[in-house]
């Protein structure tokens, strides 16, 4: 344990001292107080629990998980390029490569461990494989939820477990990037059906994918529209309003709330623009610039994630999605909630 040595100082306690009568026989004088140390008083120093906390974070490091869900084609495995590829895992780019990022067909997790200012992040990025390709998608989130639910199941197996880990290895999947098709018209009723399922079990930040394809005004349009139907549907996506603590939160979390969904472009390919090489897709018209935000919000959905919401993400999916995983198993004893959490209610979908 780190010890905090020198950073408190001790109050020391009032000091009384006495006389003791004279050997001439005098009257003993009532004991007279020592002015006590107000500084000391003031200030006993439990500030230095953050110091203390800092360090024992930094020592443990952080593991931070990202899945990605979306109909198939829509940039989900390019987008997770895209972020190991920024400035956020410092990975250095490689030269342009023309092989193509081939179609997902298993849920897949890459883990970059990432480190700065002597702050260790392990982040993982879980790919899936894109859904709505069957005739029938009836039920296509159920893999994608039965993975989300074993993570819960593996955390709380080792909780329970009477030799447990000093530190539980935490698989779960802290925020589900949902992969919105830039439609420009609405969202889909199999969108609707799938994240009505997912809020329920994990966090949502949903965007919209190949945004590039979209004008400016149609995006306000698209996003407008987005978040009407999300909120007439009541699905519930991160930052979630109830979970707001005080009023800096709201404010924060309203400008956040305001932004989405994120629209975003993907690549893994750099360009050099003026002079500075710079991750892009390269159009017949120009070069979109991924991480401007004239140009698209991939930067502000990196922000959120690895930036100022990672820990809220991690609380959120721990005290909340973990806590009602938990519940419901320990009070359904043996029965397999993993399979049935966030999964009432099949829906015919075409
Ligand atoms: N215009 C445009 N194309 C993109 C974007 N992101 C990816 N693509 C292209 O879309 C195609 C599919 O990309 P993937 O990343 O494989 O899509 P996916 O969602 O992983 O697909 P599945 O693995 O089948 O689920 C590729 O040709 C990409 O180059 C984008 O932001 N804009
Ligand atoms: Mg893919």
């Amino acid at each position: 344990m780190a010890a905090s040595a020198g950073l408190v100082p001790r109050a020391e306690p009032e000091e009384m001292t006495t006389e003791t009568p004279g050997q001439d026989g005098g009257v003993a004088r009532p004991p007279t107080r020592v002015k006590p140390n107000l500084d000391a008083f003031g200030y006993v120093g439990i500030d230095a629990v953050l110091e203390q906390m800092r360090r024992k974070a930094m020592k443990q490091g952080f593991e931070f998980n990202i899945m990605v869900v979306g109909q198939s084609g829509l940039g989900k495995s390019t987008l997770v390029n895209t972020l190991f590829k920024s400035p956020v895992s410092r990975k250095s780019c490689t030269p342009n490569h023309e092989e193509k990022i081939p179609k997902t067909v298993e849920i897949k997790s890459v883990s970059h461990v990432i480190e700065e200012k002597g702050v260790k992040m392990k982040l993982t990025v879980i790919d899936t494989p894109g859904f709505g390709d069957q005739i029938n998608n009836n039920n296509c989130w159920e893999p994608v939820l039965k993975y989300i639910n074993d993570q819960y199941e593996k955390y709380l197996a080792e909780e329970v477990n009477i030799t447990r880990k000093k530190v539980i290895p935490d698989s779960r999947v802290h925020c589900c990037i949902y992969f919105i098709p830039a439609t420009g018209h609405s969202l889909r009723l199999l969108d609707i059906e799938f994240m009505k399922r997912l809020g329920k079990v994990v966090n949502i930040v949903p965007v919209i994918a190949k945004s590039d394809t979209l004008t400016l005004e149609e995006r306000q349009a698209f996003k407008k529209k987005i978040r009407e139907q999300l909120e007439t549907q009541g699905i519930s996506i991160y930052p979630h309003k109830e979970h707001d603590e005080d009023e800096e939160d709201r404010s924060v979390n309203n400008k956040i709330r305001e932004l989405m969904p994120f629209a975003v472009v993907g690549s893994d390919k750099d360009y050099l623009v003026n002079g500075r090489k710079t991750l892009g897709r390269k159009t017949k018209w120009g070069i979109i610039e991924i991480e401007n935000v004239a140009h698209c919000e991939f930067s502000q959905l990196r922000e959120l994630l690895i930036r100022s919401h990672t820990q809220d993400l991690k609380e959120v999916t721990s005290c909340v999605h973990y806590e009602g995983y938990r519940v419901l198993r320990l009070s359904e004893g043996g029965k397999d909630v993993a399979s049935v959490n966030g999964l009432a209610g099949k829906e015919q979908l075409a």
